[in-house]
């Protein structure tokens, strides 16, 4: 009975090991890997009559930053996603969406957030996880 169940289970391990064996370099093995891209969603807003409000649904490398997201959102369509940014020894400050200028007299700025909690990190540092909302939102200080 025990010899019969052996066999096909070899066979089995032998289909789904890699070469080498399990003490590869391998942080990523297991039978169901972690996929190498993950789904976020990506929300452009300001509580102004002429901004428009939208999202975008991406599929973007694992370990992404929000600021790749930006740029993601950009390559799928730079007519609704557009921003610019100034470069710090903290990395990107972004300045503008969709041509909607923070402005340090009005006290305004553009926050990151992700499922609606205000992120403590910028968007060249701050790396999304699959399903997450995020969102760049017109704000005042
Ligand atoms: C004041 C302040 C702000 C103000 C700046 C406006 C102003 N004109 O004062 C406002 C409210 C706009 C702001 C926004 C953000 N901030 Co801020 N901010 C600060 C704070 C409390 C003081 C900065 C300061 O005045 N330094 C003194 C001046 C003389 O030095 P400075 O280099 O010229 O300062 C400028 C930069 O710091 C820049 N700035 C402010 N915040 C950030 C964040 C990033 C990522 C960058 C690149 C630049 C930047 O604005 C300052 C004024 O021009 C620091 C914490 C601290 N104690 O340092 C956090 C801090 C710098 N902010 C932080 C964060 C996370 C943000 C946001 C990403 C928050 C969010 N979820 O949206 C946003 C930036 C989003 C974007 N558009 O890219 C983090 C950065 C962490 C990191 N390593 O990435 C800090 C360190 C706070 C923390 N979490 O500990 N911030």
């Amino acid at each position: 009975m025990m010899q019969s169940l052996a066999i096909p289970l070899a066979g089995f391990l032998l289909l789904v090991l890699p070469t080498g064996g399990l003490c590869q370099d391998s942080e990523d093995f297991s039978l169901f890997p972690r996929p190498r891209k993950v789904f976020v969603l990506y929300s452009i807003s300001a509580d102004i009559s002429t901004f428009t409000n939208d999202t975008v649904l991406l599929y973007v490398l694992r370990d992404s930053t929000f600021f790749d997201v930006m740029n993601a959102a950009v390559a799928k369509d730079c007519s609704r996603f557009r921003f610019t940014y100034e470069y710090s020894n903290l990395g990107p400050y972004i300045t503008s969406v969709q041509g909607l200028m923070a402005s340090d007299k009005q006290r305004t700025y553009w926050e990151l957030m992700s499922n609606d909690v205000r992120l403590d990190k910028g968007a060249g540092n701050y790396k999304v996880t699959t399903w997450e909302r995020l969102e760049i939102r017109y704000s005042k200080y």
